[in-house]
């Protein structure tokens, strides 16, 4: 496959002024009429006119009017053209019931439906699919579907045919179409411009009743995005709608928003707590890139961060506002290290902005999105709230309408700052974690920090740089009143100190605190007194989190107890009634197994998955055990009598009542949760009490009650699915996951069944590592399988191996030969061949 690099941008050397589509829909034959108003700009002399095209039958195609013949390639077409302005007219057909891939036009249900971004327009029709090409869409769709929806705003319609009109120019990874037999949950609001918006959720009919708390975030979202960035929305409709065949959480396609039915349909009997708070994010985040994305796109894909961090930073701060800062930063951490660094410690690792792919679509990853908003969040706090504002309005100002760049980005804080930006765009550029050494001294009453960066070297990044690193810091004294409150230490040198004058005794500092950078600290904090004392939420969260890791640790190498000092610090805290739930319940959660892999990797140790999970075993028991006495009266005291509400408030009790349930079922055999699960009016008490009854060995029946209520729910049914394997034990896992797979209802071609079950799997720490290799061959067998259905989620899940030289030289022996054997699959796809190659290196 061909390598495309950042270096080697040109623009595309014509204007397109105006594009006319018209789709005759047809399952298996679809035409799509283009007309398209090309310009040539200066560039264009003497270059050919190339279009992109997939799997596309050119039936005819036009110059101003004339038949031409145009010379196919193999990702599309060139032509000779004039050079003056002229109208391109083409007429192709598509196959839409046989695109299993769900890029470009496809059908889900009988319904069609598009997914554009990244280059999924050059299935649909031929047309420069770059995102630095701009231009107004007018589209007419005819087909006998009640419902016929595409961007902007409706201009007609009649019985069996719509017209829609976009006036807001756009690149094609933003068009969007829809036509199926669907019911509209309807609303509407009225803009800070005094706009009034048809808002409409449309759904699969019997899927009305999962539509207000979406429409709800929705509006919540709007408003938000007025108040705290000043930003309107700009059509008269906005359209969502509910998809179940998506490879994707959503899409933001201007105006007509496609999303993931998982993403978006929520009701308190069929979603979780978590669910309700994950749709509000997506929803809000589709909503926000309305305006960092839409009206200011991306000049190439190599700048996907620009759109993608900053909206993903936005939706986060949008998540703080609407529910707990604390327990958003921690909760957002916690992925972050989950996902982020592994990639950026292993062989996937790229920078932010990276500057070669073969397949973009690879590159929707942790470090664009995740990382791509730490990026953003230094920059806030490095430049302060006000200065972060005025750079936010200049960046709009500036570039509405744009396709931007990174530099662009950058430009506008410098100028609205001040700043020098030169080192710290080392942050798009270089792969890898930073590690951050420290340590301290005491002299005359002055206290001085030292810190010394280091960024492992990769093969995306073989010689990095030292980096601005804002290290949030407080002190504390030694009897635990704050002597500083916290204060940004800017970092720009490989070694760098502060000092702090006037103590009177050595200090207690509190180190990156809200985790002011994603970094890693090589540090030894007094954990169980910031655990006691520290001021910062997050690094109180973090030093339990600490104390566990070194407790956990020391079971796993040295069959040491569980340690006494992080048994009373959470106990505690988790019977502290006047700490939010919710933060109490993140308190109480151990490292995952594979950030303990990780963990001990890093140390030098080949982590071995059986102790990791024996050793977790253990300490919950030990938790459990030592807070016997009181879990009975916790669990009472954190159930919630009111109506159901999935606001911040109930959902952490709800959370700590489940943490709290969680530890009683190791105590009394699963009682409680038996009663939980039998009297539960929600999910997230039915599901929580189901997973406890599987661990406690008594799920079967539970199982089958549950199977039988939900059969006809296939969201509610990826849960019994997923739940099945993560709480299987590590010696069953394969085998549950093996066995799902031939359930009637495993629909392997749907991606949220088949990450229900397979994706889930690769997550079960110990039972995908096992110690036989059946893990990886399961694994491998359905990723060979799904490839040529559908490359992109086969791509995605190829992750599970990225960490493997983690671990024994037998483990390694095993995955390599998958990996071998995923590579010599025939025709493997474009998507599959770049991540395995990559993972091989
Ligand atoms: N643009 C792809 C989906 C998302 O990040 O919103
Ligand atoms: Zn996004």
């Amino acid at each position: 496959p061909q390598t495309i690099y950042l270096k080697d941008y040109t623009p595309f050397g014509y204007t397109v002024e105006e594009v006319h589509l018209t789709f005759d829909l047809a399952p298996s034959a679809t035409r799509v009429t283009s007309r398209i108003r090309f310009a040539p700009t200066p560039e264009a002399v003497d270059k050919t006119f190339f279009l992109h095209g997939e799997n596309l039958s050119l039936i005819s195609a036009k110059i101003d009017g004339e038949a031409v013949k145009p010379n196919p390639t193999d990702q599309g077409l060139t032509c000779d053209v004039p050079n003056v302005p002229f109208t391109w007219e083409a007429e192709v057909q598509i196959d839409p019931a046989a695109n299993t891939a769900l890029e470009g036009l496809y059908q889900s249900n009988g319904m069609y439906c598009t997914q554009c971004e990244a280059e999924g327009f050059r299935k649909i029709t031929y047309y420069p699919d770059r995102p630095d090409v701009m231009s107004v869409f007018t589209v007419r769709i005819n087909g006998p579907h009640p419902v016929l929806l595409s961007n902007g705003n409706p201009v007609a319609s009649g019985d069996g045919w719509a017209e829609w009109h976009d006036p807001w120019p756009k690149p094609a990874y933003l068009f969007a179409l829809v036509a199926g037999e669907l019911v509209a949950h309807r609303d509407t609001f009225e803009t800070m411009e005094g706009r009034k918006v048809d808002l409409a959720l449309h759904v699969r009919a019997g899927d009305e009743g999962k539509c207000a708390f979406g429409m709800q975030a929705l509006k919540d979202s709007m408003k938000w995005d007025e108040d705290v960035y000043g930003r309107a929305y700009d059509l008269d409709v906005f359209n969502i709608v509910a998809v179940d065949d998506f490879n994707m959480g959503a899409m933001e396609n201007k105006g007509l928003n496609i999303f993931n039915a998982s993403a978006v349909l929520a009701s308190p009997e069929t979603s979780t707590d978590s669910n309700f708070e994950r749709i509000e994010a997506i929803i809000a985040h589709e909503y926000f890139h309305n305006w960092t994305g839409n009206r200011i796109t991306c000049r190439d894909w190599f700048q996907l961060c620009l759109k993608e961090g900053l909206t993903v930073f936005r939706d986060s701060q949008f998540t703080a506002d609407m529910r707990s800062e604390p327990v958003k930063r921690i909760s957002d951490v916690i992925v972050l290290r989950a996902h982020q660094f592994p990639e950026d410690q292993g062989p996937l690792a790229h920078p932010v902005r990276p500057e070669s792919f073969q397949e973009i679509n690879n590159f929707y990853t942790a470090t664009v999105y995740e990382k791509g908003a730490e990026v953003i969040r230094m920059l806030k706090t490095l430049v302060g709230d006000a200065g972060y504002k005025t750079a936010l309005d200049l960046y709009f100002e500036r570039h509405d309408g744009d396709a931007a760049t990174i530099e662009d980005w950058l430009a506008v804080f410098e100028e609205a700052t001040g700043r020098d930006l030169t080192q710290f765009k080392r942050w798009y550029s270089q792969a890898g974690t930073p590690r951050v050494a420290v340590s301290d001294s005491f002299e005359d009453g002055t206290y001085t920090l030292s810190f010394a960066q280091h960024t492992p070297p990769s093969s995306a990044t073989p010689d990095p740089q030292a980096q601005v690193i804002p290290i949030a810091v407080g002190l504390l004294s030694p009897d635990g009143d704050e002597v500083m409150p916290t204060q940004i230490l800017e970092l720009t040198q490989d070694s760098q100190s502060f000092s702090f004058p006037g103590l009177s005794a050595k200090p207690v500092p509190s180190i990156l605190r809200g985790c002011s950078a994603p970094v890693e600290l090589e540090h030894t904090p007094d954990n169980a007194f910031l655990l006691a004392h520290d001021t910062d939420p997050f690094n109180r969260w973090e030093a339990a989190r600490n104390l566990a890791k070194a407790s956990l640790l020391g079971t796993i190498t040295g069959g040491t107890a569980p340690d006494g000092g992080w048994l009373d610090g959470v106990a505690g805290l988790l019977s502290d009634d006047t700490l939010d739930p919710a933060y109490r319940g993140y308190v109480f959660a151990m490292p995952g197994q594979s950030q303990l892999a990780a963990d001990l990797h890093q140390a030098g140790t080949t982590p071995d998955p059986d102790a990791i999970w024996a050793a977790s075993e253990v300490h919950r028991k030990a938790l459990a055990d030592r807070m016997a006495d009181v879990l009975p009266d916790l669990y009472a005291r954190h159930q919630v009598d009111a109506p159901y509400a999935p606001d911040a408030a109930q959902a952490g009790q709800r959370a700590l009542g489940n943490t709290v349930l969680s530890l009683l079922s190791l105590l009394d055999g699963g009682d409680a949760a038996q009663a939980q699960f039998d009297g539960a009016t929600n999910m997230t008490q039915q599901l929580a009490a189901l997973a406890y009854l599987i661990r406690a060995g008594r799920g079967d029946a539970a199982l089958a009650q549950f199977e039988a209520q939900w059969k006809h729910d296939r969201l509610v049914m990826d849960k019994w699915f997923g739940l099945q394997v993560i709480e299987a034990d590590p010696d069953d896992a394969a085998d549950t996951a093996k066995a799902l797979t031939l359930h009637p209802d495993f629909n392997w071609k749907n991606p949220n069944r088949f990450r229900a079950t397979l994706g889930t799997f690769s997550g079960h720490h110990a039972g995908f590592h096992a110690k036989d290799g059946s893990g990886y061959t399961l694994l491998a067998d359905w990723l060979i399988k799904l490839d040529p259905v559908n490359p992109q989620t086969t791509a995605r899940m190829c992750s599970a191996f990225q960490t493997w030289r983690r671990y024994d030289a037998i483990r390694q022996s095993m995955i390599g030969k998958e990996l071998e054997r995923i590579a010599a699959a025939p025709n493997l796809s474009r998507d599959t061949t770049e991540m395995i190659t990559r993972i091989r290196e």
